[in-house]
């Protein structure tokens, strides 16, 4: 078989099947062309992509100005390494640091890198400026949390299917409750050695979990009362998927640490960061961190492009009316419903609770369902299944999409 030569969806199956390790398991549906709110799969039947790749399409699938910036800057110059500057990297850094208010970014390639650099920052942090003794460092996480899948993120994982046989853990990590202030100020109360609180604004692979409102104000606040740093993973939650730029717009908070991903490439091209201020981000000095493609000038003019897209297109004010529409709708139907419990989030990033316990496949079923009415989704754990279009989309196709939801959950009443 030639490689290029069009595949049916059962080979392009087959070929992963054989060749691929086994680290997930996809929906059997197999895609070669995505434009803005649709994807196309190899037999040429249309979907609605309501998973934009875990948020990381917020912008729409490839949007024709990230697009056209990265071929732009890939016909110039796509990566010196750091060992050189470049004349792209600084704008960018400039770029970022206006558009979300820091003094600072530290540029990288996936979430799961960005987190990891966000846990050594708060590290030497604690150790240069906050004064605690070399090695004693704690960071509290908070239980179901999703930041990634490396050793050291996973080590302070709860899932087991994450972490198992993955050992020996990386020691430091405190988990408590989410959304439990008093476990907060009791673990910061009792512990010198709090070094930061890495927290996502809304847990999304726990199955889109709003927090009470108020509690990441009052969260920060703890941590300003006990010299901690507030770290907030906004990898998913941010860059308008919730109805704001970023999910702690919500409450006006504003994070000692921010950590970015996804679509602050538009999901054109792997771009991650950190973003703190000075104060925070100058323990970081030469040899201390860094990576090969961090930073390069492709990430950085699919970043400044896709960045300005979600302004230029008001795609966090788009986000807010449709989710609130979106969530209405489903409120509507669940009224009559006896196999969707709820439906939670905000702005875009929403999920619906089936009435079955979390080890069914009907919220498998349901996404099969789903994919054969014309609309992809995903379940996060069992009884979940999470609903997350591009922030493109319009008021006709959302009420086209509710439409085929509900069709579709009403064949498994
Ligand atoms: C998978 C989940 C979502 C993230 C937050 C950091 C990262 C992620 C809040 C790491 C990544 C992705 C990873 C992908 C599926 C997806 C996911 F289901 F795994 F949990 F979105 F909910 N912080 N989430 O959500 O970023 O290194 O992947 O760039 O690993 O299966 P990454």
């Amino acid at each position: 078989m030639a490689v290029l030569e069009q595949l049916t969806s059962q080979q392009a199956i087959d070929l992963e099947n054989e060749y691929g390790a086994h680290n997930y398991h996809p929906l059997p549906v197999v895609l070669t062309k995505g434009e803005g709110v649709y994807v196309w799969d190899v037999e040429g039947k249309q979907y609605f992509d309501f998973l934009s790749a875990y948020s990381a399409v917020n912008q729409g699938h490839c949007h024709p100005k990230i697009v056209g910036a990265m071929v732009e800057q890939a016909q110039k110059l796509t990566l010196t390494s750091r060992a050189f500057y470049n004349d792209m990297l600084g704008k960018y850094e400039k770029f970022a640091c206006e558009f979300f208010g820091f003094d600072k970014l530290l540029p990288m390639n996936t979430g799961a890198e960005a987190v990891e650099t966000a846990l050594k920052i708060c590290r030497k942090w604690a150790y240069e400026v906050k004064g605690i003794d070399e090695n004693e460092a704690e960071i509290v996480v908070c239980k179901n949390n999703f930041h990634g899948r490396t050793t050291t993120i996973i080590s302070f994982s709860n899932d087991p299917v994450a972490r198992k046989n993955f050992g020996p853990y990386t020691n430091g990590f405190i988990k408590i409750d989410y959304d439990n202030l008093e476990q907060l100020e009791t673990t910061f109360k009792n512990n010198k050695n709090i070094a930061g609180f890495l927290v996502e604004p809304i847990q999304g692979e726990a199955g889109v979990y709003v927090p009470t409102e108020g509690y990441l104000t009052k969260a920060k606040a703890l941590c300003e009362k006990y010299n901690v740093l507030f770290i907030a993973d906004e990898v998913q939650t941010g860059i308008a998927r919730t109805g704001k730029l970023l999910a702690v717009n919500h409450e006006n908070v504003t994070p000692d640490v921010l950590i970015l991903g996804k679509a602050i490439s538009g999901g054109v091209y792997p771009v991650s960061a950190v973003l703190a201020n000075n104060n925070v981000m100058n323990v970081i000095k030469p040899g201390n961190h860094g990576s090969t493609f961090g930073g390069n000038p492709v990430a950085a003019a699919v970043a400044i492009a896709a960045l300005e897209v979600v302004k230029d297109e008001k795609l966090a004010e788009n986000a807010e009316v449709l989710g609130e529409l979106f969530r209405a709708e489903i409120n509507k139907y669940i009224e009559t419903s006896g196999i969707v419990n709820l439906v939670r989030g905000k702005g875009l990033l929403n999920a619906i609770v089936i009435n079955d316990d979390e080890d069914s496949d009907t919220a498998w079923n349901i996404c099969l369902a789903l994919r054969d009415n014309g609309l992809l989704a995903k379940p996060t754990h069992g009884n979940i299944i999470r609903f997350a279009p591009p922030l493109v989309m319009n008021e006709i196709q959302l009420r086209e999409c509710v439409a085929i939801i509900v069709k579709t959950l009403k064949t498994f009443e």
